[in-house]
């Protein structure tokens, strides 16, 4: 019998079968001990055969993964936490207010996504909110920056069915995954684009309290159109992994098109003379923001 798994807790997963029944199983003993970096075993998104024993489903084997995307466990931890396998695209959600996204993250998120050749698609929510000219001119502004860079940008607000309705264009027929922070209304788009979901979400009274989640793992959701959506709870950060510093510049799309053009062939573009990525960004070319976070990602890793 082979399925999807829709949901993992660590020991238990959630697997809907082929015909589209959802069981509660467990690892085989021996994939349990494997030795690995990985926190979890199975993530969501694993395609698995699985055998029915007595009245209890066991996996016993993941299907080769043609992607998976991983984020530290915790800051300075070795192991590494498998957030999902087998995705098309990622959604980033950013919030313009209530909370504001810092562009830090979308650049993380990002370079991340790139780094496992993966598209990703901006969303700025929650724009309703925006209540001064200047911060419509500034997020306006962000959402130039980002597709001129060449990402495809969408303003949205739960409350505009129009922005809605791009969104669930994107999703159409493909395998999604939903991340950005907590409270940005991740859970919300996805109920607003497929009402029958009703997906929990909840008011961000005290997003910055710590452990408030109103999604707590990673699910999987059929959408009615067509395709899945994960949804994922809200990450804080979005440590970079296996990434080589010395590649990182490769997954800004708008350094990497400079490649070869700096005076020296490895260049690191941090004080290196003849930098061709330095020149840019002081010519202003390259926003001063993804220049900033390139330098915070290579010296945090
Ligand atoms: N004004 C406004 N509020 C929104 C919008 N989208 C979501 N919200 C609200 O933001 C709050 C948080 O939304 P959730 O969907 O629970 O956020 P989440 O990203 O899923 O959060 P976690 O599950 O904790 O990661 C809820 O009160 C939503 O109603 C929007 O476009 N405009
Ligand atoms: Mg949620
Ligand atoms: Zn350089």
């Amino acid at each position: 019998m082979e399925g999807t798994v829709v949901k993992s807790t660590g020991k238990y997963s959630l697997v809907k079968l082929i015909d589209g029944k959802v069981v509660t199983t467990s690892l085989k003993g021996k994939m349990r001990l494997q030795k690995s970096r990985e926190t979890h075993v199975v993530a969501v998104g694993d395609k698995v055969t699985l055998e029915k024993r007595n009245d209890d489903w066991i996996i016993e084997d993941i299907l080769p993964r043609r992607n998976q995307l991983n984020r530290k466990a915790t800051k300075l931890s070795r192991s590494v936490h498998v957030v999902a396998a087998n995705i098309d695209q990622i959604l980033i959600i950013a919030s313009a207010k209530n909370p504001k996204t810092p562009l830090g993250f979308i650049d993380r998120v990002t370079a991340t996504a790139e780094s496992y050749s993966i598209p990703s698609i901006l969303i700025i929510n929650k724009i309703d909110l925006l209540d001064s000219d200047e911060d419509v001119e500034k997020w306006t502004n962000i959402g130039r920056l980002y597709q001129d860079i060449g990402f495809e940008v969408i303003p949205a607000s739960i409350y505009d069915t129009e922005s809605m309705e791009k969104v669930l264009e994107i999703l159409r027929g493909r395998e999604t995954l939903v991340t950005g922070q907590s409270g940005v209304g991740k859970s919300s788009i996805i109920n607003a684009i497929d009402p029958v979901l009703n997906i929990k979400t909840s008011v961000v009274s005290n997003f910055n309290e710590k452990g408030k989640h109103t999604t707590t793992f990673a699910e999987m959701h059929k959408l009615s159109f067509g395709g899945h959506v994960i949804d994922t709870p809200g990450v804080r950060s979005f440590g970079l992994i296996e990434i080589d510093r010395r590649f990182l510049s490769h997954y800004f799309p708008e350094m990497e098109a400079l490649l070869g053009q700096c005076k020296y062939y490895d260049c690191t573009h941090l004080d290196e003379p003849g930098c061709k990525v330095k020149e840019m960004v002081d010519r202003g070319e390259i926003a001063e923001s993804r220049y900033m976070s390139y330098l915070s990602m290579y010296y945090e890793g």
